[in-house]
């Protein structure tokens, strides 16, 4: 097995990094300074066509969707540890809190993001900014109906997991913390006192 993944620290390969080290998978990390132009070079085109992290290499296999990327690992080379079965009672839960946190929320996010932090002030639109705060806030609240007081978003952690914390990073370090309530917050802090968070937010370029 050839497993490698390049890296840009705070990027969504966070997801990718956090997985390998939860799982215990080896693979070469290529860590990079997260260069929002460095992404759009010819070279780094060639790379991933769509210019963005993260990218993970399976021998000649190239991947770029975080989310799946990690089920992949978990799936091939970890024997669905921190996945659920088909068989498991949970299994449904278990895909749509996996997809929600790329799928269902990260386009909200992102234009979140964009909207208090990327965009220079004069390219940033209220009516946006405030679209996107609405619908956050929406996916906010759905996660937080689901969270109990402790433990996880099902009843042990899971990839899902991992997929659901990355964007509540997001908001957070984009200084959009205020929109989670105690519940959501709580685990936060409970997802990212685990070990592998911690180290996969070590490795720097
Ligand atoms: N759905 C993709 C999204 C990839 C994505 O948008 N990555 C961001 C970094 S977190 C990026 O490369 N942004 C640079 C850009 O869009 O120019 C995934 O989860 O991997």
């Amino acid at each position: 097995m050839s497993l490698k993944l390049i890296h840009f620290p705070q990027s969504r390969s966070l997801r990718v990094l956090w997985a390998l080290y939860e799982l215990g998978v080896d693979a070469q990390i290529d860590a990079r300074p997260f260069d929002l132009s460095q992404l759009k070079t010819e070279d780094y085109r060639r790379i991933n066509p769509l210019g963005k992290a993260p990218v993970f290499f399976d021998g000649d296999q190239r991947l770029v969707e975080s989310v799946a990327i990690t089920e992949y690992i978990a799936n091939k080379y970890a024997d669905g540890r921190l996945t659920r079965d088909p068989q498991d009672a949970r299994y449904g839960e278990y895909l749509q809190w996996l997809h929600f946190g790329e799928a269902g929320m990260g386009g909200y996010v992102n234009m979140l993001i964009a909207q208090t932090a990327l965009l220079p002030e004069e390219q940033r639109s209220p009516p946006l900014k405030a679209w996107a705060e609405k619908e956050v806030k929406n996916c906010l609240n759905f996660i937080e109906q689901h969270l109990g007081e402790d433990g996880y978003i099902l009843d042990a952690f899971s990839i899902a997991d991992i997929s659901l914390v990355y964007p509540l990073f997001l908001i957070k370090v984009t200084r959009n913390g205020g929109l989670l309530d105690e519940k959501t917050n709580a685990y936060f802090k409970r997802a990212t006192a685990r070990d592998a968070w911690k180290r996969a937010c070590e490795v720097q370029a």
